[in-house]
């Protein structure tokens, strides 16, 4: 399972993949950092779909999922999830980050989805402390392949070399054991 996972140094916008993490916010109508880079490289068409899905059910709460096109981005959907904003880790962060990526999971099973890239979900604007989300992350991920034998490829997409370095040696000591 573990070798189904790639740790990648980059932007997730240029990485052609059945579908690419969106760390939305509940409003689904945009923002910084990769919300932003994902509208701006994809195009509108992104913004109007989240835009009938924020009318169906009034934007996305903090924990799920939402899916969509992916405009003009080499990635087939993008799916939009909202983690949490960091507090003081007593509010629930932990558990509501973990399921931002059972969401994800879900989603991609219900749409027979087999590859998928993940930004480092909240650990941007939201403050959620990187080795922390990392670990949360990895646990998961790794757990929700060996349900889905299906996933044939997670590309975990760190933006920054910090989270780059801390995700690679995660995976190589949840390797060792
Ligand atoms: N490719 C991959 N990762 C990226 C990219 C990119 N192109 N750009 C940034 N990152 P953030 P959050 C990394 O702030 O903390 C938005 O305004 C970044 O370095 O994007 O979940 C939303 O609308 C960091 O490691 O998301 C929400 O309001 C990671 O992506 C809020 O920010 C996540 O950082 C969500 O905050």
């Amino acid at each position: 399972m573990l070798d189904k996972i790639h740790i990648i140094q980059g932007d997730i916008t240029q990485i052609a993949v059945d579908a690419i993490v969106n760390a939305a916010n509940t409003s689904l109508l945009g923002g910084g950092g990769v919300d932003g880079a994902i509208h701006r490289q994809g195009g509108p068409v992104i913004l109007e779909e989240c835009r009938r899905i924020r009318a169906r059910q009034g934007g996305c709460n903090v924990g799920e999922a939402v899916i969509t096109t992916a405009g003009q981005l080499p990635a087939k959907h993008v799916i939009h999830t909202v983690g949490p904003r960091w507090q003081d880790g007593l509010h629930g962060e932990p558990a509501l980050l973990d399921q931002c990526y059972r969401s994800c999971f879900a989603l991609l099973d219900e749409c027979g989805l087999t590859s998928v890239s993940f930004p480092n979900i909240s650990t941007g604007i939201y403050r959620f402390p990187k080795q922390d989300a990392a670990r949360i992350a990895l646990t998961r991920i790794a757990a929700l392949l060996a349900e889905n034998a299906a996933i044939t490829r997670v590309n975990v997409v760190c933006f920054e070399e910090q989270n780059a370095d801390i995700y690679r040696a995660l995976l190589e000591a949840m390797r060792q054991h």
